[in-house]
């Protein structure tokens, strides 16, 4: 993209030059719809993420409305049940949370926080966009095709995925899912290859890689993280539709389906279960990892503190990553395997506890004696720390193999990872929509609305998932849309099961005034200025705000300093800015990077 032509000396120009001009789009289409600027494409991203989301969202509603009345709901059936919990659970997971932390904040804050003009690779990265819109349309198609949508569950095990006995199994329902997955990675490839590129090539010049904001370190480790896992969901889909379509036998065994003899043999479901989860659990990370960034950033700024040992948040960041490629078997216990494999994946599972909790400890003395202001993004990331936890604490419990299997399978494993990855995640993407949003738009976003939203969503959010712990404990199984009076399930489980179902409701409605919030504050929100919350990143000293295509008109930032110097004795503003010249820095808290060559 940018002019490489040598000058009449020989030499090219740097790629500051005022060549800002290159990234200048030519017509409203390639402003706005065929956009190569990262922060449009963000924004694309997010709004396709969020929209889908609220199709989940209503799914959970219908799933919630069976669990708590069943039988009032006839539309329901058993199989609208499988069909609603396989499309919320993958919407959630993969079309939302992946989508929103990778393609949306991924997109908006990777070329500001490190002071780059726009991804590495724009075209690259509007493909990126394009083929997830395609992908998530498929998955809408799924919808309305003959059959319906698939409820193979969203793990998609076979042989029952294909059978004619899951609803989608012999219909277009997997088909499309597995085509709509496979367009994803793709899609999902393509920016991610440009995230990494970027953060490794694209920074401004004195931006090391340890004085990059956490949120950079997060969502940079989990693309790498992303970039290795979802190559094996990939080869599985491929093997899958053609087991499916073509008749090949990659995971199926000889099968006797209601008397008849199939014409399969011979394949491996187990193996299918080692792909998947061989993606399915660092996908847990690569959503945890972006939110244990942020929130860093966002516990930093609204405590006017600098982040506790950040050198060691780093490395934890990047331990957990790698750890979380040998845990996977965690979630196959039940599956059957020998009792030394059982005994590994226990150990390393419980081993990553360890960075976990020692990011929880940073974070707290982050807070400790900080000046905490109660902001809106505050709130979201105390709960988040709250609620991770939480989750966390319970995923003690589910990692050792004699108290999974009892648990496996029942409501109470529902309920840890709602929190863990459902709820605390979340909490992290209102947080950092509430923090950043000002930046986006240039406006504040409501603090009435804001309170209302925040207060709802996570007291609603324990009202949901904190007794449904207790509904797993008796006994009560996931996965049925109903379980009959057994002897085990006393009315208080059908009283909470009602209730959980009124709290969904409820959260799900304070999600509307959020959404509604985001329109109204565009037009009536209050001026934000260039940095409402006095950040000292970079994304906070763009010449202007919203920031134009190539962010920083003709002058790229330097950088002199790390990423945290708040509270700072004697500075004007008590804090500095990356970009800030003066050589002062905070004598408590010294730049651990200032005594490395910039
Ligand atoms: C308003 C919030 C939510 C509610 C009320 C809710 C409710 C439910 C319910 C009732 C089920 C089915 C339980 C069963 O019968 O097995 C379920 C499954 C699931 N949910 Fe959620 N959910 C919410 C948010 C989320 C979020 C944010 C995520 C993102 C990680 C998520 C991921 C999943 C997954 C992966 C499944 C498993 C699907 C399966 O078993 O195949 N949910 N949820
Ligand atoms: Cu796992």
């Amino acid at each position: 993209m940018v002019d490489v032509t040598p000058q009449s000396d020989g030499t090219v120009p740097p790629a500051e030059v005022p060549d800002v001009e290159l990234y200048h789009p030519r017509s409203w289409w390639t402003t706005y719809v065929f956009s190569q600027d990262a922060k449009v494409i963000a924004i694309q991203y997010s709004g396709t993420a969020i929209a889908i989301g609220l199709v989940a969202l209503v799914l959970s509603w219908l799933m919630r409305l069976q669990l708590g009345f069943p039988g009032t709901f006839d539309f329901i059936t058993p199989e609208a049940y499988y069909q609603f919990i396989t499309m919320h659970g993958m919407i959630m997971v993969i079309y939302l949370l992946t989508a929103l932390f990778l393609g949306g904040f991924g997109n908006y804050l990777i070329p500001l926080m490190v002071g780059a003009r726009d991804m590495v690779f724009p075209y690259v990265n509007m493909l990126s966009y394009w083929i997830y819109l395609v992908a998530v349309l498929v998955l809408v198609v799924s919808f309305f095709a003959p059959g319906g949508p698939t409820g193979a569950g969203w793990t998609l095990y076979p042989p029952q995925a294909i059978l004619g006995g899951t609803p989608g199994g012999q219909s277009w329902g997997i088909i499309l899912m597995l085509v709509s997955l496979i367009l994803f990675i793709i899609g999902f490839t393509m920016g991610g290859l440009n995230y990494v590129v970027t953060v490794l090539q694209g920074r401004a010049r004195g931006m090391t890689l340890m004085r990059m904001p956490l949120t950079i370190w997060g969502i940079f480790t989990a693309t790498v993280m992303a970039l290795l896992a979802f190559p094996a969901l990939f080869v599985a889909c491929v093997m899958m539709l053609f087991d499916r379509v073509l008749g090949t036998s990659f995971f199926m065994p000889a099968l006797v389906e209601m008397g008849e003899q199939l014409s399969y043999g011979g394949g491996s479901p187990i193996l299918f279960q080692h792909l998947f989860w061989f993606f399915g659990h660092p996908e847990v990370y690569i959503v945890a990892l972006p939110a244990f960034g942020i929130v860093s950033d966002l516990i930093s700024t609204h405590a006017r503190k600098n982040i506790f040992g950040y050198r060691m948040m780093v490395w934890a960041i990047v331990i957990i990553g790698a750890l979380s490629f040998v845990v996977w078997a965690h979630h196959m216990y039940v599956s059957g395997m020998h009792p030394w494999f059982g005994f590994f994946f226990a150990t390393t599972t419980l081993i990553i506890a360890v960075p976990t909790a020692i990011k929880v400890y940073n974070w707290v003395l982050t807070l400790w004696r900080g000046d905490i202001h109660l902001t809106l993004p505050m709130l979201f990331a105390l709960a988040f720390i709250v609620t991770f936890v939480n989750g966390g604490l319970t995923g003690l419990f589910l990692g050792n193999v004699v108290v999974d299997v009892p648990l496996s399978d029942t409501m109470f494993v529902v309920a840890h990872f709602h929190m863990v990855m459902g709820v605390a995640p979340i909490m992290v993407i209102f947080g950092a929509i509430y923090h950043w949003y000002p930046k986006i738009t240039g406006k504040m976003l409501n603090e009435a609305m804001g309170q209302f939203h925040f207060w709802i969503t996570f007291l609603g959010a324990y009202a949901i998932f904190f007794p449904m712990h207790y509904v797993g404990l008796v006994g009560v199984p996931r996965r049925y849309p109903e379980i009959g009076e057994p002897a085990f399930m006393t009315a208080p489980v059908d009283n909470l099961n009602a209730f959980i179902t009124i709290a969904a409701l409820v959260v799900g409605f304070a999600q509307m005034v959020f959404l509604f919030n985001l329109f109204w504050s565009l037009r009536f929100g209050r001026d934000a200025g260039g940095n409402p919350w006095r950040a000292t990143t970079l994304e906070w000293q763009t010449p202007t705000t919203p920031p134009p295509h190539g962010n920083w008109g003709d002058k790229l930032p330097v950088v002199y300093r790390w990423a945290y110097d708040y509270s700072v004795p004697g500075a004007p503003e008590d804090f500095i800015a990356q970009n800030d010249p003066r050589p002062q820095h905070s004598a408590a808290h010294p730049d651990p990077s200032a005594a490395r060559p910039a």
